[in-house]
């Protein structure tokens, strides 16, 4: 099995920059999976504070975020840091010619019931070399993006890599402390039977979505189901889950979430990105989210992602 070094040693990326930060992202997971391993009542508590979208801060998100920010800020390729955690970007080195948005643990307020959670991260070269950073850095349409990963803590902890049209999962080796390559150039199914959405909100989303869910439901001539509903409400692990099996992730505008729930630079942007290289599609139920110009750095957007055919399936739906 190949180790994360030797991969992209293959690869002819391992003096790349791009490679650095990666890099950054392995080491920076080890020790978040540390923390989860242990358990540590205390790290499971609430901060008592909100982030930028007033929602709960959790410790652990606290202690994602500054993991993270150490590796970043001493990276010399990384220019600036946008952070779900952070009202503002951060300065990194004015000579570097990347800038990298994050969310440090997507799904938190699941850890106190030992919920899988991930980490997020979006990686765009900037236009200007030798500039400091600014909000036109992030304000880039996801398709620009470098490179984009994940984690996921889970059963086991995985590292997912969208970089040069491949997709690449990489398993984390706990006695050794290192990553391997154990899931090559990953593709989805074109058609899955997994559809994944939160039914609380079915009453106040556009009629196009109920209206797929309800072809989800419809059952086979023997009367048996056609589809499985699974939503964990971890958005890296009910993405995971459905890119490897094939399947629909659905997070629409919703009453309580006029612009949908999920940030569009650092979590959608990403994920979509990862769809794409692995052969699936994402869109906004308007725009494809790859092309979508973003406005302000926290921007939300509705959100669908997943099995090619069975998104074309769901958009046709608006086009009626
Ligand atoms: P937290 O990070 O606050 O747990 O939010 C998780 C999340 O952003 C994403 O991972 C889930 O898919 C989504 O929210 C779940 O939202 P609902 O609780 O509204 O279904």
């Amino acid at each position: 099995m190949l180790s994360f070094n030797k991969f992209f040693e293959e690869e002819k990326l391992h003096q790349s920059p791009v490679f650095k930060i990666l890099k950054d992202i392995s080491e920076g997971s080890m020790i978040i999976n540390e923390i989860l391993l242990n358990g540590n009542p205390e790290h499971l508590k609430s901060e008592g504070t909100k982030n930028i979208q007033s929602e709960d801060v959790q410790k652990l998100d606290v202690i994602a975020n500054n993991v993270f920010l150490d590796f970043f800020l001493k990276n010399k390729e990384i220019n600036g840091v946008l952070s779900e955690e952070n009202e503002n970007i951060i300065q990194g080195h004015k000579t570097g010619d990347f800038s990298i948005a994050m969310d440090p643990l997507d799904g938190s307020s699941n850890i106190s019931v030992n919920i899988p959670v991930g980490s997020i991260f979006s990686i765009h070269k900037k236009d200007n070399i030798n500039t400091v950073t600014c909000e036109a850095d992030f304000l880039k349409q996801g398709i620009k993006q470098e490179c984009a990963a994940y984690v996921l803590y889970g059963t086991a902890t995985i590292l997912i890599i969208a970089i040069n049209n491949q997709v690449n999962g990489f398993t984390l080796n706990l006695k050794e402390k290192k990553y391997y390559l154990t899931y090559p150039n990953i593709k989805t199914p074109e058609w899955g039977n997994i559809f994944s959405i939160n039914e609380g909100n079915i009453k106040t989303i556009d009629p196009e979505i109920i209206q797929y869910v309800e072809c989800c439901k419809k059952l086979n001539k023997d009367g048996k189901r056609t589809h499985t509903g699974r939503f964990i409400g971890s958005l890296v692990a009910d993405f995971h889950r459905n890119m490897m099996k094939g399947g629909i992730f659905i997070y629409p505008k919703t009453a309580d979430k006029p612009n949908g729930q999920l940030r569009l630079i650092y979590e959608c942007n990403p994920i979509a990105l990862i769809a794409q290289f692995s052969g699936s599609k994402s869109s906004d139920g308007n725009e494809l989210i790859l092309e979508k110009t973003p406005k302000n750095i926290h921007e939300r957007t509705a959100f669908i992602v997943g099995s090619k055919n069975m998104v074309t399936k769901l958009l046709s739906f608006y086009k009626k």
